[in-house]
């Protein structure tokens, strides 16, 4: 048998000298603002990804001008946990070199867009300086590790944490070049070769995703990650953790070779074999994944081609000793719990939506300045959400009356969301900055909630919450096919409409309506939202509610997300 070929970004890898390509000539050439397509694969390594404002892109062509080019920098915050200093931080870089505003990214991680190819080593570095870093945001390799930030079980969740940065910690690629890179390290000339203990020189196949949960919450979606944890506590500690894997969203228009799949659960492990378990899964991925075709390449698909049971046999032979079965546990949502809460040590967490994790200032809500004025003053902490939110979290009883009293000054209240739609729902950057980008997310999903929420606030359903998420197009950076209800780009104004994910993340949505108009969408929805609102069983979500009344049959696994499509004929019933 012939065998295939390997992707050329393997190639890329290889050559690279453990990362470091060409970058560091190439920043000092200011002649371009780009960088070649080489170093452009492997700055995103570096946390990094060349991007073109796509509003100007016409009309610059249409001058003959070369692309607005720019850089996004994604800043890695392992658990999604962050200083006030740090927030300062962040917030400082953002005017000086970015486009003023903080993106919260569904990965609670820190992005910032706009940065010019002058000022990319500087803001690396200085992120750098505030403790926090770049490194494996994007690429071949573990990325951000996420952990839910639940606040009422402060002990549980200190345990979580912990495994989620030592994890981080332990996966963090070891080559040098980063700081030779960025941050003028030293270069070690030595006769040995450099070593990546776990990766090797080709790293990982592709991307790969870890996240931790403690039930009853899903917020970080366990269920669209490679490799999660579900922490079992007993009496008030983690015992260990089942062990799920294989997840992921990402899926191409027209290719049904490619789609979203939900985690396996396959075993338990306690939780001192936690950051061994995830080495060995990565291990796993590393030697196995396909690194012929990059649309083949994630996890998901090495657990679909081999099978759960042959990972968990290959798993336990790596590890030495073997998984223990499934313990129970259950989940009730995957969204964040809004507005002020008292954890069992008495400390307060004051929860806040941003929409589209898009933190700025405007005319009317300069939210931006309040939350640099509350950083000032705060001795607690931050947390990103997976659901692009952010959490004043860790506040003294003493401390709380001066946070409200900023929360009230610069407006900073969920009492004037109209909807719990609104609050659960979350869109993808999208255009103008992604590349990837067939429609609008962020900039456009804002409205169709308002739309809905006309229809909402009539059939009495302003109080529940009904997962809503858009992406401008497949690759699901806001995992929308295990919403309720999901938009997905096709092309300018059109969308992919997909209905009956689970209310927790534990359930694929199914095609509604394929390539279907913008402007039609609060007509879509408005009968179904009625019908919901009139005829559910007391405490129906609406994910199910789809389901049971016919709009969309329920999907089992990711190979027959593409079967959806016939579903489009129960639409009318
Ligand atoms: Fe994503 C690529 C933004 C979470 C699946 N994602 C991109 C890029 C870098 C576009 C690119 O490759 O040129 C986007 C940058 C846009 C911009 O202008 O900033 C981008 N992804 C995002 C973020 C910022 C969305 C957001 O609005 O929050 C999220 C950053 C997370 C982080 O902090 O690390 C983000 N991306 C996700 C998620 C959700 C998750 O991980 O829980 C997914 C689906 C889960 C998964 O991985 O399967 C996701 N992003 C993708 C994919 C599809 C990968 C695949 O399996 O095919 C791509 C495209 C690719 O890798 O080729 C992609
Ligand atoms: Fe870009 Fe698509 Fe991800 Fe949205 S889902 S950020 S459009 S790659």
């Amino acid at each position: 048998m012939s065998e295939k070929k390997l992707s050329a970004n393997e190639g890329i890898k290889t050559r690279s000298n453990y990362l470091r390509g060409t970058i560091a000539d190439a920043l000092n050439d200011l002649s371009t603002g780009s960088m070649s397509e080489d170093d452009q694969q492997l700055l995103k390594f570096h946390g990094t990804y060349q991007q073109d404002d796509r509003d100007l892109r016409a009309n610059r062509r249409k001058h003959r001008l070369d692309k607005a080019y720019s850089f996004m920098i994604r800043i890695r915050v392992p658990g999604g946990v962050a200083t006030p200093e740090q927030w300062l931080a962040t917030d400082y870089l953002a005017t000086t070199y970015a486009n003023s505003t903080i993106k919260l990214t569904t990965r609670q991680a820190f992005q910032f867009h706009g940065i010019i190819k002058s000022n990319l080593k500087r803001t690396i570095a200085e992120i750098n300086q505030a403790a926090m870093d770049t490194i494996a945001a994007c690429g071949d390799v573990n990325r951000n590790v996420m952990c839910n930030p639940n606040p009422y079980l402060s002990s549980v969740h200190a345990e979580v944490l912990k495994a989620a940065q030592d994890i981080s910690a332990h996966l963090t690629p070891q080559t040098r070049a980063y700081h030779e890179i960025w941050l003028d390290g030293e270069k070690v000339e030595s006769s040995e070769e450099e070593v990546e203990p776990i990766y090797g020189k080709t790293y990982l196949p592709r991307k790969f995703k870890i996240t931790i949960a403690v039930p009853p919450s899903n917020d970080v979606d366990i269920f669209a990650n490679c490799l999660s944890f579900i922490a079992i506590a007993e009496n008030g500690k983690v015992i260990g953790y089942n062990v799920a894997v294989g997840g992921g969203m990402g899926s191409t228009h027209g290719n049904e070779a490619t789609y979203p799949r939900l985690a396996d659960v396959i075993g338990f492990c306690t939780a001192e074999q936690v950051v061994d378990v995830a080495e060995k899964v990565v291990l796993v991925q590393r030697d196995f994944g396909d690194r012929t075709d990059r649309k083949h390449s994630r996890f998901k698909y090495t657990v679909d081609d081999y099978g759960p049971e042959w990972i968990l046999a290959k798993l336990n032979e790596y590890l030495g000793y073997e998984l223990q079965p499934v313990r129970p546990y259950e989940f009730v949502d995957n969204g964040d719990r809004f507005g002020w809460v008292e954890d069992e040590t008495g400390n307060f967490h004051y929860t806040m939506f941003v929409e589209g994790g898009r933190v700025l200032d405007t005319a009317t809500y300069p939210m931006r300045t309040g939350l640099r004025e509350i950083a000032k003053i705060h001795q607690g902490d931050f947390r990103l959400t997976a659901n692009q939110n952010l959490m004043i979290a860790n506040i003294s009883p003493a401390n709380r009356p001066e946070i409200e009293k900023l929360l009230e000054q610069y407006g900073i209240k969920d009492s004037h969301v109209k909807s719990a739609l609104r609050l659960s729902s979350i869109a993808c950057v999208a255009l103008p900055t992604c590349s990837l980008a067939l429609a609008e997310a962020e900039r456009y999903l804002p409205e169709v909630v308002t739309e809905l929420e006309d229809v909402i606030e009539e059939a009495g359903l302003r109080h529940d919450s009904i997962t809503i998420r858009m992406t401008g197009c497949p690759n699901g950076c806001g995992r929308p096919f295990i919403s309720e209800i999901g938009f997905v780009g096709r092309g300018p104004d059109r969308y992919n409409v997909y209905l009956g994910g689970g209310h927790a993340g534990q359930r694929l949505s199914k095609l509604y309506r394929q390539d279907f108009p913008a402007a039609d969408i609060k007509a879509l929805l408005s009968p179904i939202l009625n019908h919901y609102a009139k005829d559910r069983h007391e405490g129906e979500r609406f994910g199910d509610f789809v389901i049971r009344a016919g709009y969309v049959a329920a999907t089992v696994q990711g190979k027959d997300f593409h079967a959806n499509i016939k579903s489009e004929a129960l639409a009318s019933v």
